[in-house]
C-alpha cells in the first residue's frame, strides 16, 4: 500500500523532470510577450569614481533605442534608492558616485536585445576617479576614505554585533591550560547558478496592474516589498502580480533586491510596453550578491586533556558598498552564533564587525543559513589545529567533546536550543565506512616514503528553518510558512505553498508529505508554487526552511483535511467520528477494518453527501510558526593525496554522514548532498573572487572563477543516521545546505593534515596548487 502511495520514505522519481529533461521548463527568460522590449545595463569601469557627465546622445541616435535611463531620471519618482533587507538602502542608479566595479550607472532600452546592448556601448560617461578601498581592516582606519558619504556617520564601519558572555569569555581564556588561535579568512565566493537573473515586468497602463516574472527565491515578500517601495506610484499590492516559473539554480543569490529588477518595472511603467531584462554571465558574477569575505579570529581554550572549554572569535565582516545581506533583521551576521557547533563550550564570546569597502553589495547566505558555513569552517578547523598541538588524533579529540546524545534538547552557551542529535553516531558510521584505522596506518606508511596523503574531518551541526516568528522577521514580516490544501471530489488534490523550489524537487516531496498524511496517491497531487496570486503568503525557500516550516505546515494542513474526513467517514459508515480510527491510509471504524472508508471516497462525499450542518468540500490551509529551528548534522571524513611536483590536491574518497531526520525522498536527498558536496569542494580548492588595489575584479569571468567540472569532482560516498526533529510534524530537518556548510573544512583539514608533518597549521581556501607548491618549496619537499 504504502509503495503505491509513495509516501514519506520513498525514492518517488521528481515530477518536475518530465519537463526539465525534455528542455520545456519555463524560465524567465522563456517568457516572451506581444511588443516586448529589452533593458541592458551601463556599468562602471571604476570602483570609486564622481559621476562628471552622462551623454546619451548617440546611443538614442541607434534606431531601435527607445530610452536611456539615468539616475537623474529616477529622482522625481523617488527610486535612485532602494531599501535593503538589512535596514541599509542602495542604489538602483547613481546621481553622482559610482561605488564599485560593474554598479549600474544607466539603462538603455530598446526594441531587440542586441540593439539594447548597442546603445550601452554608446552612452558616454565622464567619471573622476576617487580613492578606492578593497580590504575591510584598511576601511577602518581613520584616514580611510569614506564610502558613504550619504550616511550621517563617517567612516566605514557599519555595525557591530556580538552574543555570548565577554567578562566570562575572558576569565576562561586566562585559566586555560592550553590555547589555540588561528586567523582564518574565508574568501568572496559568487554563486554561479545556470540561469543568471532576470525579470519580465508588464505594466498595464489601463488597469494599474503590474505582472512580473523574476528569478525570486521569495515571491510573496517581493510583492509587498515593490508596494511598499513604490506604493507612491500607485502600484498597490493587490495590483502587483510576482510570478517565480522555474529558477535554474537559486542557492541563496535569487533572494536579495538586484537595481535590474527595479529598472525593468521602471522602464514597463515608463514605456507602458513589456520589458524584458536578463543579466548575462559577468554581470551575474561581478555585479550580484556575493557570499562570505569573513575576516576571522578565532581562539580555543582547553584542558591538558583535550576537554573544550571556551572560544572566543572575533570577524571583520566586508560587505561591500551597501549593506545588502539576506538575512532575517535582527541577525546582522547572520546565524554566526552558531559557531561553537557540536560541542559544549561552557563559555563563548562572538563579535562581528560589519564594514563598507569598494565592491558589490551582499553578504547572501550561498547555500547556507545565514553564515553557516564561516561558523562550521572556523569551529572546525579550530578543533583541528588543536588536536595537532595536543598531538591527538581529530576524530578522538571531536569524540571526547560532542555534546552527547542525552544531552539534547541542548541549549548552546549562545543561546540556541538544538533539537536532537547524535553527533558520535554520524561520526562512528563514517569512520566505519570509510575504514579509518586503515586510512591512518596507510598515511604512515606513505610519510615514511615521503609521500604526501591526508585525512580531513569535518562534524558540523546546522541550524535551519527560520522561524519562529519571534525571533525572526525580514523587513518587519515574520517568518512563518504557509501550505493549502484542496481535495477534489474525485480524490485529486492541489497543494499550494508559500515557498519556491529552485531545483529541490518540491513538486514530487510536498505531494509525499500529503501522500502520507491522506492516503492518496502522490501522482493524484499538484504541487504549484511561486505565483503570489494563488499562493497563500510565505516567505520563500532559502535557508534550507522549506521542510521545516512549509513542510510541517502542509503536514498540518493534511491533518485539518484528515480531521475534517473523521467526519464524514462517521456519516458515511453510520458511526460516531469517536469511532473513527485513520489505520492504514483508510479511516476504519475501530475494531472491523471491513467498515472504512478511503480519503478519494471521503472527499467525493464532501461534495456530494456531507453531513446537513457541515460546509461542503475539502480543504484546507496552514500558517506554521514553528516552535524553534531544526538542527541537521553529519560528519565528513575526506582523504587527500597531494602531488609534490605541481601541489596539486586529489580528493581520493570523500565519505559523508548527514542526519536530517525523517526522510521524505531519500533518492532527492542524496541529490542535494551530491551537489551540496560539489559546491563545498568548490570554495575549499578553486572558487575565490578578489580585488586588485584599485577595485577592479579578478575572477569576474568563468575563465579565472574555477568551478569544479565533472574532472575534479570525485565521486561522493554518503550514508545517513536518522534523528527526527521531536518538535517537527513529520520529524523532517531542512538538508539543502548541510553538504556546503559541512564540506570545506574536511577537505581543508584533510590538505592541513597532509602537511601537518612539515610543520603546517593552517592555509586559507581556496588551496590552490599554487598555494600548495608554496609551501612545499619552502618546505623543501617540492618535486
Ligand atoms: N527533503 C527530504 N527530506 C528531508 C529534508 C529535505 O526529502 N528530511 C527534500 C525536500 O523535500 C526538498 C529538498 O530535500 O525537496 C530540500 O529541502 P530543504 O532542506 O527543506 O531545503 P529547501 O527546499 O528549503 O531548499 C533550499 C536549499 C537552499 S537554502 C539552497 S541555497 C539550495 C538547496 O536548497 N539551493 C538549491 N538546494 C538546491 N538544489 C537545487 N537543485 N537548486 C538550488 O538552487
Ligand atoms: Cu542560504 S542560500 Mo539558500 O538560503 O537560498
Amino acid at each position: 500500500m504504502a509503495v503505491e502511495i509513495g509516501g514519506i520514505g520513498h525514492s518517488v522519481a521528481r515530477k518536475e523532470d518530465a519537463r526539465f529533461i525534455r528542455g520545456k521548463g519555463n524560465y524567465v527568460d522563456d517568457v516572451k510577450l506581444p511588443g516586448m522590449v529589452y533593458l541592458d545595463i551601463v556599468r562602471s569601469p571604476y570602483a570609486h569614481a564622481r559621476i562628471l557627465k552622462i551623454d546619451a546622445s548617440k546611443a538614442l541616435a541607434i534606431p531601435g533605442v527607445l530610452a536611456v535611463i539615468t539616475g537623474k531620471d529616477l529622482v522625481p519618482l523617488k527610486l535612485e534608492w532602494m531599501p535593503t533587507l538589512m535596514g541599509d538602502k542602495q542604489m538602483v542608479l547613481p546621481t553622482d558616485t559610482v561605488m564599485y566595479q560593474a554598479q549600474e550607472v544607466a539603462a538603455v532600452v530598446a526594441t531587440e536585445r542586441y540593439i539594447a546592448a548597442d546603445g550601452v556601448a554608446a552612452v558616454e560617461v565622464e567619471y573622476e576617479p576617487l580613492p578606492v578601498v578593497v580590504d575591510p581592516i584598511k576601511a577602518l582606519l581613520p584616514d580611510a576614505p569614506v564610502i558613504r558619504e550619504d550616511r550621517a556617520q563617517k567612516d566605514n564601519h557599519i555595525w557591530h554585533w556580538e552574543t555570548g558572555d565577554r567578562a566570562g569569555t575572558d576569565k576562561a581564556f586566562r585559566d586555560a591550560d592550553v590555547v589555540v588561535k588561528q586567523d582564518i579568512y574565508i574568501p568572496r565566493i559568487v554563486v554561479a547558478s545556470i540561469e543568471t537573473c532576470g525579470m519580465v515586468a508588464k505594466f498595464d497602463k489601463v488597469d494599474g496592474q503590474l505582472t512580473v516574472w523574476m528569478t525570486t527565491q521569495a515571491p510573496h515578500a517581493i510583492r509587498t516589498v515593490i508596494a511598499l517601495v513604490a506604493g507612491h506610484l500607485g502600484l498597490s499590492e493587490q495590483k502587483i502580480r510576482v510570478i517565480s516559473p522555474d529558477i535554474g539554480g537559486g542557492f541563496g543569490g535569487k533572494v536579495p533586491v538586484y537595481p535590474g529588477y527595479v529598472l525593468a518595472i521602471g522602464a514597463s511603467v515608463l514605456t507602458g510596453l513589456p520589458v524584458k531584462w536578463i543579466e548575462d554571465r559577468s554581470e551575474n558574477i561581478q555585479a550580484d550578491s556575493f557570499a562570505r569575505d569573513y575576516h576571522i579570529t578565532a581562539e580555543v581554550a582547553s584542558k591538558k586533556d583535550g576537554t573544550m572549554q571556551a572560544l572566543r572569535v572575533k570577524t571583520i565582516a566586508d560587505h561591500g558598498a551597501f549593506d545588502a545581506a539576506a538575512n532575517p533583521s535582527k541577525f546582522p551576521a547572520g546565524l554566526f552564533g552558531i559557531v561553537t557547533g557540536s560541542y559544549p563550550f561552557e563559555k563563548a564570546f562572538v563579535e562581528v564587525d560589519g564594514v563598507y569597502t569598494n565592491k558589490p553589495p551582499g553578504g547572501i547566505a550561498y547555500r547556507c543559513s545565514f553564515r553557516v558555513t564561516e561558523a562550521a569552517f572556523a569551529i572546525e578547523r579550530l578543533v583541528d589545529i588543536l588536536a595537532l598541538e595536543l598531538k591527538r588524533d581529530p576524530a578522538d579529540l571531536r569524540m571526547q567533546n560532542f555534546i552527547p546524545p542525552q544531552a539534547f534538547p541542548y541549549m548552546s552557551t549562545l543561546g540556541w536550543e538544538y533539537d536532537s542529535g547524535n553527533y558520535a553516531g554520524a561520526l562512528k558510521l563514517a569512520m566505519d565506512k570509510i575504514g579509518y584505522a586503515a586510512l591512518r596506518k596507510e598515511q604512515s606508511e606513505k610519510r615514511k616514503r615521503g609521500e604526501l596523503m591526508g585525512i580531513g574531518i569535518s562534524s558540523f551541526t546546522e541550524i535551519v528553518g527560520a522561524g519562529p516568528s519571534k525571533h525572526f522577521d525580514i523587513l518587519g514580516i515574520k517568518m512563518f510558512d504557509s501550505a493549502e490544501i484542496r481535495v477534489h471530489p474525485t480524490g485529486k488534490a492541489i497543494v499550494r505553498l508559500g515557498v519556491k523550489s529552485q531545483g529541490q524537487g518540491h513538486e514530487t516531496t510536498f505531494a509525499q508529505i500529503v501522500a502520507e498524511e491522506l492516503g492518496l496517491p502522490v501522482g493524484d497531487i499538484k504541487v504549484e508554487e511561486g505565483d503570489t496570486d494563488t499562493a497563500p503568503y510565505g516567505l520563500g525557500t532559502y535557508a534550507s526552511r522549506s521542510t521545516p516550516v512549509a513542510g510541517a505546515a502542509t503536514a498540518v494542513a493534511a491533518r485539518k483535511i484528515r480531521e475534517k474526513g473523521r467526519l464524514i467517514a462517521a456519516h458515511l459508515l453510520e458511526a460516531s467520528p469517536d469511532d473513527i480510527e485513520w489505520k492504514d491510509y483508510k479511516y476504519q471504524v475501530k475494531g472491523v477494518p471491513a467498515k472504512s472508508k478511503t480519503m478519494a471516497e471521503v472527499a467525493f462525499a464532501a461534495y456530494t453527501n456531507h453531513p446537513q450542518g457541515m460546509e461542503a468540500g475539502l480543504e484546507a490551509v496552514d500558517y506554521y510558526d514553528p516552535p524553534s529551528l531544526t538542527y541537521p548534522f553529519g560528519s565528513y571524513i575526506c582523504v587527500v593525496d597531494i602531488d609534490k611536483g605541481t601541489g596539486e590536491v586529489k580528493v581520493r574518497r570523500f565519505y559523508a554522514v548527514d542526519d536530517c531526520g525523517t526522510i521524505i525522498n531519500p533518492m532527492i536527498v542524496e541529490g542535494q548532498i551530491h551537489g551540496g558536496l560539489t559546491m563545498g569542494l568548490a570554495p575549499a580548492l578553486y572558487e575565490e573572487i578578489n580585488y586588485d588595489k584599485d577595485g577592479n575584479i579578478q575572477g569576474g569571468t568563468f575563465m579565472d572563477y574555477l568551478l569544479p567540472t565533472s574532472m575534479e569532482t570525485p565521486s561522493w560516498e554518503t550514508g545517513k543516521t536518522t534523528t527526527p526533529s521531536p518538535h517537527h510534524p513529520i520529524g523532517a530537518k531542512g538538508v539543502g545546505e548541510s553538504a556546503t556548510v559541512g564540506a570545506p573544512a574536511a577537505i581543508a583539514n584533510a590538505v592541513v593534515d597532509a602537511l601537518a608533518h612539515l610543520g603546517v597549521r593552517h592555509i586559507d581556501i581556496p588551496i590552490t596548487p599554487w598555494k600548495v607548491q608554496k609551501i612545499l618549496k619552502e618546505k623543501g619537499v617540492a618535486e
